[in-house]
């Protein structure tokens, strides 16, 4: 079939919008889980209004005592909510206006006075169907859980067995045994598991082990850890053996990457909960050892903060063994996701992953991705624009290659994923 060319700006900024309101995404970095996990697929207004992100911001606007707030239930929570951010005032934030674009999506009243509609048609889903359906909606096949084998309930689900919706994929997640080493050893010595807090003797063999068996059972596409902004490789901690001598070789037996996403600083203010987490700039050089003493490993790599995004660039020129993805929470904003989408384009080409939701909640699909879809759109349009001026004839086939690139195929690629 013969390529279309384009000759204008107009005619590039319009086919590459197209191309990427069109592109099926794998979104490869959530925290949701498939229907059949039950209570753990959150979905509808009220876990919609619960999203940490809001919680953080009704702080903003109200001198509520946090443990007045935490005592109510979810239902009071989400009323008070909706009441402070989205009735006594414009909700112009990026996760309040989310909501607004969910509503809308589904087709209820984004200005209503309280959520006794948005109730009733979120109760009246059955939740499969209304996984495929979102999913559908959004434009995503396959949503890349986070699945914690240190989770008391989650685990007891896969123990049991479970056969998931496809469209969900699991990611085998680490922080409890890489940061928080002695209450995970524990774990695993509960489990069966011959391990030592001070890491002698059969402690990496059995934790290979450990991995192995969780490895088998979920069928991960990928591990991955949220290292702290302080994270550095190597020292004298248990994540340095850790990694060393059970994580990157276990990577290397299953042919998984490793996701690392370095930056957090866990409980900035631990009254805000699951909301406390704040952000640093982290040691990019800790990355540079990781992919140098490990050129047979596959990484993955987001960062936090705003000012490793340069940063990142360049090592990702350096070790074609890492392959960076998304704009991470604090980075998922229309602003921050068109700088650094630009500028990972003018340094890395089509070579990277360009965004991923971390959704929670089901329906925030429905925000998540548009909003990310144009901004990433207008970046990608403005690349080709570019190559337009330099002389080089732009075609709808250049650009559906790295749309699907950017937005499915790398990460696929990366990760063997069919
Ligand atoms: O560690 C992570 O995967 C982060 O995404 C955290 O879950 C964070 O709380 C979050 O939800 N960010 O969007
Ligand atoms: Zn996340």
């Amino acid at each position: 079939m013969t390529s279309t060319q384009y000759h204008t700006t107009e005619e590039i900024r319009s086919a590459v919008h197209t191309a990427v309101q069109r592109q099926i995404v794998t979104d490869m970095h959530t925290h949701l889980f498939a229907p059949e996990f039950g209570s753990l697929n959150l979905f509808g207004i009220d876990a919609l209004l619960g999203y940490h992100y809001l919680i953080s911001e009704l702080f903003r606007v109200t001198r509520l005592v946090y443990d007045d707030f935490w005592a109510m239930d979810g239902l009071a929570q989400a009323d008070l909510i909706w009441r402070e951010l989205f009735v006594r005032r414009a909700p112009i934030s990026e996760a309040t206006q989310g909501v607004v674009r969910v509503l809308t999506a589904l087709g209820l009243d984004a200005t209503a006075p309280d959520l006794t509609e948005a109730r009733e048609y979120l109760r009246a889903q059955d939740p499969m169907e209304y996984a495929n359906r979102i999913l559908d909606m959004a434009g995503v096949d396959v949503a890349v859980m986070t699945n914690d084998p240190f989770d008391p309930e989650e685990s007891r689900l896969w123990m049991s067995g479970i056969e998931i919706n496809p469209r969900y994929k699991a990611a085998l997640r680490l922080d409890q045994l890489l940061i928080h080493w002695p209450s995970a050893c524990a774990t695993l010595r509960s489990a069966g598991y011959d391990v030592e807090v001070g890491m002698t003797g059969a402690t990496c063999d059995e934790v290979r082990r450990f991995l192995s068996s969780w490895t088998e059972r979920m069928q991960p596409l990928y591990m991955a850890v949220s290292l702290p902004a302080s994270f550095t490789y190597p020292d004298d901690t248990p994540i340095t053996r850790l990694l060393s001598e059970a994580v990157l070789p276990a990577c290397l037996e299953y042919d998984l990457p490793l996701a690392l996403m370095i930056g957090v600083r866990r409980q900035v203010n631990p009254a805000l909960r699951l909301a406390g987490d704040g952000v640093a700039r982290a040691d990019v050089t800790a990355v540079e050892h990781l992919a140098s003493d490990y050129p047979d490993n596959r990484f993955l790599l987001t960062m936090l903060s705003r000012e490793n995004q340069h940063e990142l660039c360049v090592t990702c020129r350096k070790f074609n063994n890492i392959l960076p993805f998304g704009c991470w929470w604090f980075l998922n904003n229309p602003s921050i996701i068109e700088e650094i989408t630009r500028e990972r384009l003018e340094m890395l080409g089509a070579t990277f992953v360009a965004q991923h939701s971390d959704a929670r909640v089901l329906d925030q699909l429905l925000y998540k991705w548009p909003v990310s879809r144009e901004i990433i759109g207008r970046a990608l349009a403005e690349t080709y624009v570019g190559l337009h001026h330099a002389g080089r004839p732009v075609t709808d086939s250049d650009i559906e290659a790295d749309v699907h690139r950017l937005l499915r195929g790398n990460f696929r690629d990366w990760t063997n994923f069919a």
